[in-house]
């Protein structure tokens, strides 16, 4: 299978994790932003939507939207689970990963960002602080989730790393960028700090892909 994929993409860098935590092994497409490589025709056939990621399985067929293919890796490989047993339990990781997936990335999102700066006239300090708004409101919801479950060990579920991690590392990684001050969400950086001691989130982390600079 083919990921196309941006090294600095929050969305990408989800899909990577789970690749990574289910030890698939997958081809490495880089589609610049930069370049407006996702507006191309070429990539606009495969996703309509012109977002990274896609994956193009071997069959040709390509999925989209970083949730469905992270739920499509989940189904289709069982071996290391990124979901656990328990209905209820599933519930509560998916709805931590959507906190985010739903609630923080998409208003912080290239687009959103070039809107505010272009649009809207926003200063790069301007954009910081609409960035941190959200980030913020979200990780102190996490914060009061994970303080809430008696399951919890090393990880956000347990411990072991998976469907929340895979959102919750890239969401991370973009705080910085944007200056958050991470200082009032102790587990969120205590969750992150055990998740980059695995293999699997070094592989996965921006800086280690080839098309980093
Ligand atoms: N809901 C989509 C969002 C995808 C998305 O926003 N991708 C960003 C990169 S993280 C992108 O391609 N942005 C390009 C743009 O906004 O022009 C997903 O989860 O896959």
């Amino acid at each position: 299978m083919k990921l196309y994929n941006y090294w600095r993409s929050g969305t990408s860098y989800r899909v990577r994790i789970a690749l990574q935590l289910k030890g698939i092994s997958y081809e490495y497409e880089a589609v610049d932003l930069r370049t407006a490589a996702h507006k191309s025709q070429e990539f606009l056939s495969l996703n309509p939507q012109g977002l990274v990621p896609s994956l193009v399985l071997d069959d040709g067929t390509t999925l989209s939207q970083s949730p469905a293919i992270i739920e499509y890796l989940e189904e289709r490989y069982t071996d290391r689970p990124l979901l656990p047993a328990d209905p209820a339990a599933r519930a509560q990781v998916r709805a931590m990963a959507a906190v985010i997936g739903c609630d923080i990335h998409p208003l912080n999102n290239l687009r959103i960002l070039k809107y505010l700066r272009g649009d809207l006239r926003l200063d790069q300090n301007q954009t910081d602080i609409w960035a941190q708004r959200w980030i913020s409101d979200g990780f102190s919801a996490l914060e009061a989730m994970l303080a809430a479950d008696s399951s919890r060990g090393d990880f956000c579920h347990a411990n072991q790393p998976g469907l929340v991690e895979c959102y919750l590392l890239p969401q991370i990684y973009s705080a910085r960028r944007f200056n958050q001050d991470m200082s009032a969400f102790p587990a969120l950086c205590d969750i992150e700090k055990a998740c980059m001691e695995l293999a699997a989130f070094e592989k996965a982390f921006p800086e280690n892909q080839p098309d980093a600079d």
